[in-house]
């Protein structure tokens, strides 16, 4: 995802754009540009693919100076990328723009402002918000009356900030369904598309809600929202310890980053939904061309990201009707596999480092695979370079070695690509893509409230911390889930834990069961809530202890060696999403009972770039 900057202030902001750029690189891009007004220059920019560095250089050898400014990184989504769809984007020499997110209607627009006269220099969607503002501008000389009767006609994603040569006190933004946060300094002010990149300059910031149009001047501020009312944001102050890097006032990084779930999963939605569907070109310029052609769907990855790729074969074959495979890497990459027609082989890397699962990509190359797409959380990885698309998690740096936030964005993603691709192949009835995208807007909301169940869990966890042996048990998309949270409860606690598809259980591990072996069940409200009862029943039968993590609406009741913890209702399909939470959680507090290094587990390894 790109990113932006700005700022505005009475020392030269060239430096303070850069470093905000730098900031962001971790989230991925392909290309960097930025525009400075400078009163006896006017307006001026300079652009470059690939590192923020090479920006720096060009400015280096070929300086901007001046106190107002915007900076971009670029990921292309409409048009490669090159340096003349790299942003800023200009319409005369006057006016420029910086655009994170997806504009729909774009071609409509550009046929509408060609015959205005306007000529287009980039392939790009960015290109016509700052046309069609231009235009705006010839009735409404106020650029926050322009901006606003501008964004009316947008459909689609945006995060976008304006500078103008002929009103060069004031940098305007607006927000939809992509963030921006305003950065206030003394005499100074900033903007950015996410407020690490600000931390540098300011610990004080105003974050944009959905709708919102800012102006932003040196010494003020003013903010309308979508309703166009003159509104009040509230000021939010950070505090040492804000930082990724940092655990704050947690204990354990993971714990920290289980509680990031609900912020980084809004992160991965961000700029990738419309109205009622999720937005395609979200995976780059080809992805619409490439997904009207996919008619297998294989799946590649390691560890936790297999168990969000098993996942994604229920949502991909209900959804979608394609059909899906999904292998671990370090099997995939050394067999004789025959390959599908028309499949898109797809890996799930958090660091995309991943040796075996970066093999796998390198042997599917000459394999005869329709295209490769990577689901991965660092943008400047192996993997993502090597890959035709991409969709980054936006789950920001993950430092505990049990992967809990990557895991959650990645379902995410996932769920982005079964939209996509069923939305693309015409299989994915609209009333049920809109439903879904409805329970996606409200997944954030829905994790805080797994969050909240944090204490009940903890208690939970003390049936564990004598226990060598635990079972978990799902059925259908809950079986992964179930398989992730045994790989959680054996990382960190070093208890041993598997887990089954709850009808399998009479077909072997029942032997295991008495009080000594603890079984973990997921029990989502679903079609399958009866059978996986009477599943239960078989545990209770031979004496061992349950613990059900179930829908509230299930009505399953606590009894003598059954602990059901109540789970607040969802669309099935967001189900392994939200109960992935409690599972977490309650690894986390057996590790901390049994008092092992949660953070930095023996053995293990966070980027695992050796087969
Ligand atoms: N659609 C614009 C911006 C892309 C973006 O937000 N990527 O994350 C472009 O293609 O330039």
């Amino acid at each position: 995802m790109c990113g932006i900057v700005g700022a505005i202030a009475e020392r030269n902001v060239s430096a303070i754009l850069i470093e905000g750029l730098k900031r962001l690189e971790y989230r991925g891009y392909d290309s960097a540009g930025v525009a400075i007004y400078s009163q006896d220059g006017g307006l001026r920019r300079s652009r470059r693919i690939g590192k923020v560095a090479a920006l720096e250089q060009a400015l280096a050898e070929e300086p901007l100076a001046g106190r107002l400014g915007i900076a971009h990184t670029r990921w292309a989504t409409h048009g490669v990328p090159s340096e003349a769809n790299a942003h800023p984007h200009f319409s005369g020499s006057d006016l420029a723009v910086v655009h994170n997110g997806i504009i729909e209607n774009h071609e409509q627009l550009r046929e509408q402002l060609k015959a205005l006269g306007y000529v287009f220099s980039s392939e790009t969607d960015t290109e016509t918000i700052v046309h069609l503002l231009h235009h705006k501008l010839q009735g409404l000389p106020e650029l926050a009356d322009a901006l606003k009767a501008a964004v009316k006609e947008l459909h689609g994603a945006y995060g976008l900030a304006v500078i103008s040569a002929a009103q060069p006190d004031r940098i305007l933004a607006a927000r939809s369904g992509s963030p921006l946060v305003i950065g206030l300094g003394l005499g100074e002010n900033f903007l950015a598309s996410d407020p690490l990149a600000l931390r540098q300059v300011t610990d004080r910031f105003v974050y944009l809600e959905e709708g919102d149009i800012a102006e932003i001047r040196q010494a003020s501020l003013q903010i309308w929202d979508a309703e166009g009312r003159s509104v009040q944001r509230e000021t939010v102050q950070f505090h040492e310890g804000a930082e990724a890097a940092e655990k704050g006032e947690y204990r354990h990084f993971m714990l920290k980053e289980i509680h990031e779930q609900p912020k980084v999963v809004q992160r991965t939605l961000e700029g990738r939904l419309g109205s009622d569907h999720a937005l395609v070109q979200a995976f780059g310029p080809q992805a619409a061309e490439l997904f009207a052609r996919v008619r297998n769907v294989q799946i590649v990855a390691c560890g936790t990201s297999y168990h969000a790729g098993m996942v994604a074969r229920y949502w991909l074959e209900e959804l979608t009707g394609i059909p899906c495979q999904v292998e671990v890497a370090s099997e995939f990459r050394y067999r004789k596999v025959a390959v599908q027609p028309d499949s898109l082989f797809v890996t799930i890397s958090q660091s995309g480092e991943t040796a075996d699962t970066l093999a796998a990509l390198r042997n599917a190359k000459s394999a005869g695979y329709l295209a490769s797409l990577a689901i991965c959380n660092v943008g400047t990885s192996s993997l993502v370079r090597e890959s035709d698309l991409t969709l980054l998690t936006q789950a920001g740096p993950e430092i505990g070695v049990a992967s809990t936030k990557a895991f959650t964005t990645q379902l995410v993603g996932l769920l982005l690509l079964t939209l996509s691709l069923g939305r693309v192949r015409g299989t994915l009835a609209t009333d049920v893509e809109a439903k879904l995208v409805e329970a996606l807007r409200h997944l954030p909301g829905n994790l805080e409230e797994a969050l909240a169940m944090d204490k009940t869990v903890e208690r939970i966890s003390v049936l564990f911390a004598d226990k060598h042996h635990t079972l978990f048990l799902g059925r259908g998309a809950q079986y992964p889930v179930a398989m992730e949270g045994a790989l959680k409860l054996k990382e960190i606690s070093y208890i041993h834990a598997e887990a089954y598809p709850a009808g399998e259980l009479k077909h072997g591990p029942l032997a295991l069961v008495d009080s000594n072996m603890p079984v973990v069940t997921v029990a989502p409200n679903n079609e399958l809530l009866e059978k996986l009862k009477s599943n239960l029943q078989e545990v209770r039968a031979r004496g061992g202890e349950l613990i059900v993590f179930a829908d509230r609406t299930a009505a399953m009741d606590n009894g003598p060696g059954v602990h059901v913890v109540n789970m607040p209702p969802i669309h099935d399909l967001l189900a392994p999403i939200l109960y992935t939470i409690p599972l977490q959680l309650l690894s986390y507090h057996v590790a901390v009972l049994k008092g092992t290094d949660v953070d930095q587990p023996r053995n293990l390894a966070k980027s695992v770039t050796v087969e």
